[in-house]
């Protein structure tokens, strides 16, 4: 089934909005995937919201600025406390009041970003790093993750190595460790995380993210048609 055969009446959000993560190694395309997927539900009728992490707030985008800078090294569980409070910062000014008013929020990363990166890439326990997760998000958790999976080595070549962060500037088998462990995650949670293949082209990706997102939307009863309709 294509994109288009997906019907296009206008709907309405329940009272609890639906909250969207994208996740992935860097280049996999989650800007992109994101930027697809908003204009989607917005033609659906939907109010969307959107976050990036680390950043999404006026905080966040401060601690962004020193946790991707290339000037400075940092200790792993510096790293996380850092990526937490980015993110507690996310769910109390956007994503937790947005959800409150029937809105859908897409986040471009979310918890799973630091059980990849902080847990399988720098290898600290993941046991741990859940419950900080869970004590950073107030336990919002996302209804549905898109796991853009990719390797790592294509992912890098779609940018500039000239401007390569902090954590892009990683090795590849820290990439790889990553990306191993998103994968390890999705097996971990089958109805959360949707793995996506993101070697093929844009539209075909937001295609088939379009037509998941659709569906588990119906599935839970989280959208009706509007009034009048
Ligand atoms: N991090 C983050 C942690 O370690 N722990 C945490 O808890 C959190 C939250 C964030 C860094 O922080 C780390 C992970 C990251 O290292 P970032 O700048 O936000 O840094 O980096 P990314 O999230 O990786 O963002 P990127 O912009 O690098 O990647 P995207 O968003 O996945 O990719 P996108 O969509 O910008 O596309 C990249 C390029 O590829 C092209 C696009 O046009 C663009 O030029 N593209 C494609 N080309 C071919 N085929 C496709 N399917 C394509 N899709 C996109």
């Amino acid at each position: 089934m294509g994109g288009d055969d997906i019907p296009r009446p206008l709907f309405e959000m329940g009272k609890w909005g639906f909250f969207i993560t994208i996740e992935g190694i860097e280049g996999s395309g989650k800007s992109t995937l994101a930027k697809g997927l908003k204009l989607y539900l917005e033609n659906l009728g939907l109010k969307v919201v959107f976050t990036r992490e680390p950043g999404g707030s006026s905080v966040g985008e401060k601690i962004r600025k020193i946790l991707l800078s290339k000037e400075d090294s940092m200790d792993s569980m510096t790293e996380v406390f850092l990526f937490l409070a980015a993110r507690r910062e996310n769910v109390v000014k956007n994503i937790l009041p947005a959800l409150q008013n029937g809105i859908v929020v897409i986040a471009d990363r979310y918890t799973d970003s630091t059980l990849a990166y902080q847990g399988y890439g720098r290898g600290l326990p993941i046991k741990i790093l859940r419950r900080l997760n869970k004590i950073a998000t107030k336990k919002i958790y996302p209804n549905l993750t898109f796991l853009i999976d990719i390797p790592p080595g294509r992912g890098l070549e779609r940018k500039n190595e000239n401007d390569f962060d902090r954590i892009e500037k990683e090795n590849l088998d820290f990439h790889k460790r990553v990306r191993e462990g998103y994968l390890r995650l999705a097996r971990i949670a089958k109805k959360r995380i949707y793995v996506i293949d993101g070697t093929r082209d844009p539209a075909e990706i937001l295609d088939e993210a379009k037509r998941v997102l659709y569906k588990r939307l119906v599935e839970k009863k989280k959208i009706k048609p509007m009034r009048g309709e």
